[in-house]
Parts: C-alpha cells; sequence; structure tokens
C-alpha cells in the first residue's frame, strides 16, 4: 500500500525559532544525538514504514543538508526510491519564498505530479517520533478518509501550541482551533483512563496528513492560503472526510533550542522515551569514523559518538557528538556536544599552541554545564560557561543564552579563562 503514497516533509521555514543553529544551515541540517541531522527522523520512520519517494522542503538549502542527503541516502538504480530536496525557487508563477506549509507544497506540486501516487503524506521535519505510517495509512483507506490527521492527547498547558480538535464517535473531525489562546476547556476530549491520569485530555494535531492526490490538488490551487494549520484543515472539515489518527506513543517538537535540548538530553535516560536502540534505527550517514578514545574520564549518562578523543575527568548526562576533542580535568554536565566535521592535524594543533589559541573541540581544566556547543568550535583552557548565576537571555557575538541554556555558536572561539 506504501508504494502508493509519495512524502512531502516540511524542511522548515525561516527556522528562527532555532537560532543560532539554523544561523547557517537550513532547519533539516541541525545536527541531534551526537551523530544524525534532524531530517534523519521522519526519513527514516518513512523508509521503516515502506515509503521510498520522499521530497524535502526547505526555504533555504545549505551545503550541509545537500551533501548529507546526497551521502546517505542511496538506492538501487532499480527502484523508484528517491530522498531529493526541494527548495523554494522562483519560478515564471512565483517569485516568492514559501509563504507556509500549504503554500511550500502548493509550490512543489509540479515536481509531485510526474508521478503515480494515490495519496500524499506529510510530515514537519522537526519531531522526534518513531511511528508506523503503513498503519496509519491503512485506517485511512479503510475508514475511507479525505484527509487523515495524526493526534495525540496533550495536557492543558500544551493546548496554546497546537491544533487543537474534537471528534465524533466514528473519530471524524468536527472541530478544529489552531492554537486556541484561552476560553479552550470545551474543546476537551474523552480519552483513555492512562491519558486521563496524566491530564491529558485535549487531542492534539501532530502536524502529520495524509490527502488524497486529487483533493490535495484540488484544495492547493483552488485558493490561496498559506497555512494547513491556521487555514485548510479548519476549512476542510465541514465539507471532508478528515479522520484522526491517534498516536499515544513518545512524540515531541523539537522546534525551539529548550525542546531540542531537552530532546538531545533525554536520550541519556536509563529508559529513554526515545528509543536510539530499538529494531527500526535511525538512518543516517556512515562515515567510517574510528572508534571514541576515553581516558580517566567517569561517566554517567553520557551518550558519546563515534571518532572522539576525550581526557575529560567528568561527563554527566550529556550528549558528545562525532569527533569531539575534551582536554584533561574538564567537567561537563547537562550538554550537547555536537562535535566537528574534521580534525586538526598535529602540526595545527602545535601552530595553535604556540600561538596561545584553543585548538579545535574543548581545552584542559574547563566547566561547562547546560550547554548546547555547535560544531566545530574552538573552546580554550579554563572556560567556565554558565556555572554561575542564572544568565539572562541574550545574542552575543560567540553564543545566545535562551532559558537558562547557552548556545555556542558554531565555529565560534572562547579564549583560554573565559568565563560566560
Ligand atoms: P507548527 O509546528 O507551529 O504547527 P508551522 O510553523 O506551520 O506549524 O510548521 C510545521 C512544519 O512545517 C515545521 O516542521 C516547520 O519547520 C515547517 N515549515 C513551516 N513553514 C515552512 C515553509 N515555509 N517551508 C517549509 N517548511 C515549513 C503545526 C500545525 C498544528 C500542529 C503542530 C504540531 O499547524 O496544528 O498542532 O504543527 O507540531
Ligand atoms: P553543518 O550543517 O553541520 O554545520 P557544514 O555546512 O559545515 O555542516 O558542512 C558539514 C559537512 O562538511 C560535513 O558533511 C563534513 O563532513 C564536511 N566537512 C566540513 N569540513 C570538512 C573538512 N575540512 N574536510 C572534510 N569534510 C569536511
Amino acid at each position: 500500500m506504501t508504494s502508493s503514497v509519495i512524502c512531502i516533509v516540511l524542511g522548515g521555514g525561516q527556522g528562527s525559532r532555532l537560532y543560532p543553529l539554523t544561523a547557517t544551515r537550513s532547519k533539516p541540517a541541525v545536527p541531534i544525538a551526537g551523530k544524525y541531522r534532524l531530517v534523519d527522523i521522519p526519513i527514516s520512520n518513512c523508509l521503516h514504514s515502506g515509503i521510498t519517494r520522499i521530497y524535502v522542503l526547505t526555504q533555504f538549502n545549505s551545503a550541509s543538508l545537500n551533501k548529507h542527503i546526497k551521502n546517505t541516502y542511496h538506492f538501487s538504480n532499480f527502484s523508484e526510491a528517491f530522498v531529493d530536496i526541494l527548495a523554494a525557487e522562483q519560478t515564471p508563477t512565483s517569485g516568492s519564498w514559501f509563504q507556509g506549509t500549504a503554500d511550500a507544497v502548493r509550490q512543489s506540486l509540479h515536481h509531485l505530479a510526474v508521478h503515480e501516487f494515490d495519496y500524499v503524506l506529510i510530515l514537519s521535519g522537526d519531531q522526534l517520533y518513531q511511528m508506523d505510517f503503513d498503519h496509519m495509512l491503512h485506517e485511512h483507506i479503510e475508514r475511507k478518509a479525505d484527509i487523515s490527521i495524526a493526534t495525540i492527547p496533550v495536557h492543558a498547558n500544551d493546548v496554546p501550541g497546537f491544533g487543537i480538535l474534537k471528534t465524533d464517535e466514528e473519530s471524524f473531525i468536527t472541530q478544529f482551533v489552531e492554537k486556541p489562546k484561552t476560553d479552550f476547556e470545551y474543546l476537551q476530549s474523552e480519552v483513555s483512563d492512562e491519558m486521563k491520569a496524566q491530564k491529558r485530555t485535549y487531542l492534539a494535531s501532530m502536524g502529520i496528513y495524509i490527502f488524497n492526490r486529487k483533493l490535495l490538488f484540488e484544495i492547493l490551487q483552488g485558493n490561496n492560503h498559506p497555512d494547513f494549520g491556521k487555514e485548510i484543515i479548519p476549512q476542510s472539515i465541514d465539507s471532508h472526510r478528515v479522520l484522526s489518527y491517534q498516536y499515544e506513543g513518545y512524540w515531541t517538537d523539537i522546534g525551539t533550542i529548550p525542546s531540542f535540548f531537552d530532546a538531545n538530553l533525554g536520550l541519556t535516560d536509563d529508559i529513554p522515551q526515545f528509543n536510539l536502540f530499538d529494531k527500526n534505527y535511525i538512518f543516517t550517514r556512515a562515515r567510517m569514523l574510528p572508534p571514541s578514545k576515553v581516558s580517566g574520564t567517569h561517566m554517567e549518562k553520557a551518550i558519546v559518538a563515534d571518532g572522539c578523543i576525550i581526557n575529560a575527568s567528568h561527563i554527566v548526562r550529556s550528549v558528545v557528538g562525532i569527533r569531539t576533542r575534551i582536554g584533561f580535568d574538564t567537567t561537563i554536565e547537562n550538554c550537547y556536544i555536537m562535535g566537528s566535521d574534521n580534525y586538526q592535524t598535529l602540526e595545527q594543533i602545535e601552530e595553535c599552541q604556540q600561538n596561545g589559541q584553543p585548538i579545535m573541540g574543548i581545552g584542559d581544566r574547563c566547566q561547562i554545564k547546560n550547554a548546547i556547543i555547535d560544531k566545530n568550535t574552538y573552546i580554550g583552557n579554563d572556560v567556565i560557561i554558565n556555572c554561575g548565576e542564572p544568565l539572562p537571555n541574550g545574542d552575543y557575538s560567540t553564543h545566545t543564552v535562551q532559558d537558562g541554556i547557552v548556545v555556542i555558536k558554531k565555529r565560534a572561539v572562547i579564549p583560554n579563562g573565559t568565563v560566560i
């Protein structure tokens, strides 16, 4: 069945909520969990569900996204499978960037039109979850739906961030309000006892949609509405059979710095909610890196990717990404270190040391807490990051602070002895 599906991954608008991680790369290319990139999550879910024709729509196309997709997703010449990036482009009919999610899909319809398919699966590019879309598609077809939306019970506190809906007893959607801010009690739904116990009594859209082919073309070509959540979905529920496909597994939005940080550190839990060790593992680029080398380090709840050289004294509740180098007597707590794209040669390291410049990675005797360290940073010796009083939010040349999390910007150089 999934052979009749084409998938569109909405790879991101301006990406401002993940700034500064998206300052120089498109959102789908943001590294997660030490060795993957955001886009690997929806693509892996598709491939495990048997969906092998995938477009990634992105507002701005970075070298790292192209390189990652090109180096990762290889298929046989004899299959129709592909993962292609569609960046916002100027054409004779449209001269502007994607105005929203529906507009992004609308502007890409001419790429879809050349393929044979019956259903379009539309996914967000900034969510962490493992889901079998084959099952959702099965329901969509069996229940003769025109549109299906994956939904999840959420707590009242989360309601203002989501599309909230109500259904009839057959799970067809009867009301849909995008991100209601106040007076939304009337939108509560009947949920399972388990969800009730967790006070998750509102049904939220997960931003995952299945559309019948003909209907998607009709709707998008029949109006100029920019967004699925704000216009297309609320306006479709009266005239079409819009089915709620309820999901109760782990699912989280990772579109903001705090949620991205929590999702990454959550992977270090004894039994993480998102299981990297599942048989449906996440696909990513096979890099042929050497094993990591660790010496004299006490590690507790740490995830360490390939190719690292670690001499730190303590690493606690942290994710350490590919090719990370950490010096002696350094302590790292609650951090996501993304790692590096390359190694410095011994000659380069010696030259830096002679000039008193930091070498790539993290130096000796540093203390770093509650931080995201982007790729290819040079953090000197005796640097202290986020270990004192809570820091106010701010954007500086080398880093930002948001909700108590320091993000060291890509390629930042933090001189010896700096205190942030
Ligand atoms: P949001 O996530 O707030 O709500 P939106 O900002 O429109 O909706 O983004 C959805 C996805 O599309 C994200 O992955 C985003 O990066 C991407 N995207 C946004 N604009 C884009 C553009 N111009 N080009 C390409 N990609 C773009 C939506 C729904 C809610 C639902 C939540 C669930 O509107 O109803 O509850 O998702 O997270
Ligand atoms: P990111 O989005 O992670 O910041 P970039 O746009 O900097 O990434 O590109 C990273 C890609 O470039 C990676 O795939 C990495 O392997 C490659 N790369 C970067 N620098 C080098 C280098 N000096 N030698 C080899 N490959 C490199």
